[in-house]
């Protein structure tokens, strides 16, 4: 009984074992428990090893606490929290300083006999969870138990459950808002998430073994807890700029006549803009990675020089499996190496069946194998291509009974050894990561592009992702929103559907709706199943045509604020979409909402989900909110019925925002922008408010040396139709930008100014607009812009 300090690790005993908890800031926690009877597994000794945590403790800033001993409890206290343990029972309680729980255990952690760690807690009265990574569900997750468990469902619907990519990192909202925080289960055996479902008000997550080792995030808004989180776990790194343009893809473009065909199709045929192209399986010999189908593909490195020529980049798709094949040079290359993963004893490759026949599988837990398979992904960069797709990494493998590895084969798991229960969720994190790794060591100038379908807590700061193998139905139109919320409050920010759906038929409207929406998501890519057919944007013909481009159009000229938005998440991890929790925690209203979303800070996205629809209902929370076509002025909180023919998303501005907005291009290298609009949505003085724009060269690291460019907009303004109006702009960083000026837009005017100057000067030009709603001015590179009407 008694508690001991050694630095910032304070270790307590209670009744059925001990706890060691470590104070690595004011509001983020890590507890560890080790029971008193349980088996070595579970015993916390020395540091722990963690694939998905980023930071050592040490490298966590000093953190200042107190530690108070009462007669049944220990008290930690910090600028932030109190962290309550109970001697008797070993139950812990999070409180913050006033002493209102954020969140209490239900009974003191434990560890089964029949193996594994459980911890139970107390569901608050009004409590919403999120997160847990990609999950096929709504946005709030409460009611119901998930796995963590990687799998491949080879297509999945609404409450299919697990899918591609787990995440054991849960949030939780409360007391109408007023509390939030989030618990990271660090630990990658196969476990369970129960959020209500066994006992109503009982939270649990546990797993098959491993240590009980949590770590809690206090907010108490959301906003903190996901910038704490990735402090911990790591951050998205900023992508090429090309990354964010409109990709195409399907299984699969081929032969090399038909992927020329493509960008001939979007260059010349239909002007639809476009960044890069894929290649899925078919390019490789029989499916073998690192192959190219020499009847299909003869010449790739000629290809991709001339796709590169029209400014289109190239992704293949690489797979887990490797055919084990005695006459293929990769499978020979690893057995040598003892790449693969194995039988217990170690000697024997353990094989199974994908899409090559027979294959064995990298041991991505081994630093040894990561090296080899980053020489590997050479290869491809030698023959020219830009980026690398990393697919059935969950590993996903043929089979009627097991779609996944035996649980008995081993892993390396960084040289302490282990079985496929313990590795299976962090295999195709660390696929991602040799992939990423070896395409920055060929090409250590650019920024690597890996994307992946697996992945655990932490695969962020690797990879991005895509959701899997959704549906071609308007259900997962709009699952697509509440899957993207979840994953970026679980730290993943940079990811997308497949727009228009994989498996099943899109019809022309299910597309379109679909690209409306993903336009404003971070990653834009169709792609669809072997056997649908063409799932381009023009594969319908008119009307879809022209609106899909339009739309398309619209996503290159919002790159400005895209690529600021992103340069948001790698700062700080604040995802660019975002559920209206992040910007209005305190509407219980925004609590379930997940047909609409934040896109940035200023966008508030309301996709059209119903076949045939015209119009739809939006929530506006709080504030004024602009109709982005119209320019129309809502008064929120309130629900407002928009009409929405097929081609109009319904897109709404938050009053005080300055929206940065770029030319149209086919391409984003297609020429240098000379200028820039710049939208700006006047509040009501109150809710104005900073804005930004990030600019760099758009693709290597320079950024990291002072080469880029952050302006901060202030915006003023009074009145309502605004009737005095000052933008202030502040530049930082050394970066030329190309653009030599601003225009700037001013929306919801009803009149002429009276009086217009930039840095104390009369403008060359003002005027308005052709509708009468909004004021242009040319203002050049400015500092200060004041704008006054009668
Ligand atoms: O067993 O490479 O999710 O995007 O087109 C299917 C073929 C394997 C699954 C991926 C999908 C890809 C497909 N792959």
């Amino acid at each position: 009984m008694g508690y001991a300090r050694q630095g910032r690790i304070v270790t307590v005993d209670c009744a059925n074992g001990s706890y060691r908890i470590a104070m690595l800031a004011p509001d983020v926690v890590r507890v560890r428990f080790l029971p008193t009877d349980g088996p070595a597994s579970s015993r916390p000794t020395g540091v722990p090893f963690s694939y998905s945590v980023a930071r050592s403790d040490d490298e966590w800033p000093a953190c200042e606490f107190r530690v108070i001993e009462a007669l049944s409890c220990v008290e930690i206290r910090t600028s932030r929290l109190i962290c309550r343990i109970d001697k008797a029972t070993g139950e812990i309680a999070f409180l913050d300083l006033e002493g209102n729980v954020i969140s209490e255990d239900e009974t003191g952690a434990g560890w089964h006999p029949s193996g594994g760690v459980i911890c139970r807690k107390q569901i608050q009265p009004d409590e919403h969870f999120y997160g847990l990574g990609e999950r096929a569900f709504g946005l709030d997750l409460r009611g119901r138990a998930y796995e963590m468990w990687n799998a491949d469902p080879r297509t999945y619907r609404r409450g299919q459950d697990p899918i591609h990519l787990c995440i054991p990192t849960l949030l939780g909202l409360h007391s109408g808002g007023r509390q939030g925080y989030a618990i990271f289960f660090d630990n990658t055996f196969r476990g369970q998430f129960d959020l209500g479902a066994g006992e109503s008000d009982v939270l649990s997550f546990g797993a098959e073994d491993g240590e009980l080792r949590y770590y809690f995030i206090y907010g108490p808004a959301l906003t903190t807890v996901v910038e704490r989180y990735t402090a911990l776990t790591g951050r998205m790194k900023l992508p090429p700029l090309w990354m964010l343009g409109y990709h195409q893809s399907r299984w699969s473009y081929q032969p090399e006549a038909r992927v020329r065909k493509l960008a001939a199709d979007f260059r010349e045929v239909y002007r639809v803009p476009c960044d890069c192209i894929y290649l899925d399986i078919h390019y490789m010999d029989g499916y073998r990675c690192f192959t190219w189908d020499a009847k299909r593909f003869p010449d790739p490195a000629r290809q991709i020089a001339d796709l590169h020529q029209q400014g289109f980049k190239l992704i293949v798709i690489v797979d887990s499996g490797i055919r084990a094949d005695h006459d293929y040079w990769v499978c020979q290359s690893g057995l040598e190496q003892d790449a693969f993963c194995t039988y217990p004893g170690g000697d024997k490759p353990y094989k199974g069946p994908v899409w090559p026949g027979d294959c064995y599988f990298p041991d991505f837990t081994s630093p040894c194998v990561r090296l080899w398979w980053a020489d590997l992904c050479r290869t491809l960069v030698e023959v020219g291509v830009d980026g690398v797709w990393n697919d059935m990494n969950e590993p996903s493998i043929f089979g009627l009974r097991s779609t996944t590895m035996p649980k008995f084969v081993i892993h390396d798991l960084e040289g302490r050894g282990g079985n496929h229960v313990e590795a299976h969720n962090v295999y195709g994190m660390e696929m991602a990561r040799a992939t990423t790794e070896g395409l920055q060591k060929s090409r250590p100038e650019e920024r690597p592009v890996s994307i992946t379908r697996s992945g655990w807590a932490g695969v962020q700061r690797h990879a991005l992702s895509w959701t899997g193998d959704n549906m071609s139905t308007w259900e997962d139109l709009w699952l697509s929103m509440p899957m993207l919320m979840n994953l970026g409050l679980s730290g993943l920010a940079h990811t997308g559907p497949d727009i228009g759906g994989y498996s099943r038929f899109s019809t022309g409207e299910l597309f379109t709706r679909w690209l409306q929406m993903g336009i404003l998501l971070p990653l834009c890519r169709s792609h669809t199943f072997v056997h649908s057919p063409d799932q381009e944007p023009w594969s319908w013909g008119e009307p879809y045509l022209s609106i899909n481009r339009r739309y398309i159009e619209l996503r290159y000229r919002l790159l400005p604020y895209l690529y600021t938005a992103f340069w948001q998440c790698a700062q700080v991890g604040v995802p660019m979409v975002r559920p209206l929790f992040l910007a209005f925690q305190e509407d219980p209203a925004t609590h379930v909402l997940d047909d609409q979303f934040m896109c940035g800070d200023a966008f508030l996205v309301a996709p059209v989900i119903e076949e045939g629809a015209t119009s739809r209902t939006v929530y506006l929370p709080a504030g004024v909110w602009y109709d982005f076509w119209a320019d129309r002025q809502f008064h929120g909180p309130a629900y407002i019925e928009v009409t929405a023919p097929l081609e109009r998303l319904p897109l709404f501005v938050r009053a005080g925002s300055v929206v940065p907005m770029g030319p149209v291009m086919q391409h984003t290298g297609e020429r240098v922008v000379d200028e820039l609009l710049l939208h700006v949505y006047p509040g009501q003085g109150r809710s104005d408010g900073a804005s930004l724009l990030y600019e760099d060269d758009g693709h290597t690291w320079a950024f990291q040396d002072g080469e880029y460019r952050l302006t901060r907009f202030a915006l003023q303004s009074a009145g309502l139709p605004v009737s005095r109006l000052e933008l202030d702009c502040q530049v930082e960083g050394r970066y030329e930008s190309d653009h030599r000026g601003f225009e700037i837009v001013v929306h919801g005017v009803e009149k002429p100014p009276h009086n217009v100057t930039v840095d104390g000067q009369v403008p060359g030009s003002h005027a308005l607009g052709t509708d009468g709603r909004a004021v242009h001015v040319l203002a050049g590179l400015f500092e200060h812009l004041q704008i006054e009407w009668d």
